[in-house]
């Protein structure tokens, strides 16, 4: 076990069950003409997370911990889009759509995959999810029994839309969520505080809340020692 310094309390980090859990950091959130621009948002609000990001992603993978990575979006045919998703809004274009880059956040587009800072490599699990949460419709609880997790650092975008759905999800089927406010980011700066403090309340009702300097200093820590019998 090693201890992370976090809100509402320290963080018991149980390294073997925990997984990073990186949550849409993809063009289509991140980079203009996607998404997340066509839902009238400033993107820009969001290219903080990514050094941040970056940095615990090399420290996740030096450490052997699990990474997992997510990406919002459709199919091709749009079979697994909701009517009542497609219409909200009410924009000029809506998924899809053709726009800067590609059919806005349908699978195999440019705009749906993950940017080339956090680009996933071999061996991690990246997981299409057509809804908000990252456990409803995919494979995600499947991981979660595979490799016997119990534990969540969840990070990426927007902290109070999809990293809160998916803690949330996470939160009802048993899991303890780490949330770390440098690594998440929202289009509104006060729904990002409020969302974490929603996490961190009531004694952690949903949750925890760290940053990442936190978490990388833990996975450096050196194994506690076996104690001697
Ligand atoms: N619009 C917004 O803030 N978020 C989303 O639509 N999806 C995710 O949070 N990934």
């Amino acid at each position: 076990m090693v201890t992370i310094s976090a809100k509402p309390y320290d963080f018991e980090l149980q390294p073997g069950k925990a997984a990073l859990l990186i949550i849409d950091m993809q063009r289509d959130f991140i980079e203009p003409g996607g998404f997340g621009a066509m839902l009238g948002n400033d993107v820009t609000q969001l290219e903080r997370t990514i050094a941040p990001l970056k940095a615990l992603l090399a420290a996740a993978r030096a450490a052997g911990m699990l990474v997992m990575h997510t990406r919002e979006g459709h199919k091709p045919d749009l079979s697994d889009l909701h009517e009542a998703k497609r219409v909200r809004g009410k924009g000029s274009t809506t998924i899809g759509d053709e726009g800067p880059m590609g059919r806005i956040l349908i699978i195999g587009e440019p705009g749906h995959d993950i940017i080339p800072d956090l680009y996933p490599i071999a061996g991690e699990p990246v997981i299409d999810k057509p809804g908000k949460g990252a456990f409803y419709a995919t494979e995600l609880q499947d991981l979660v029994d595979q490799h016997g997790l119990t534990q969540l650092i969840v990070c990426g975008v927007t902290t109070e839309v999809c990293v809160h759905t998916t803690v949330r999800e996470a939160n009802d089927r048993g899991m303890e969520c780490l949330v770390l406010s440098d690594c998440t980011g929202s289009y509104f700066s006060e729904f990002h505080e409020t969302a974490l403090r929603m996490i961190a309340a009531q004694g952690g009702i949903f949750g925890w809340v760290g940053d990442s300097p936190g978490v990388i200093a833990a996975l450096a820590a050196p194994a506690e020692p076996e104690a001697i019998s």
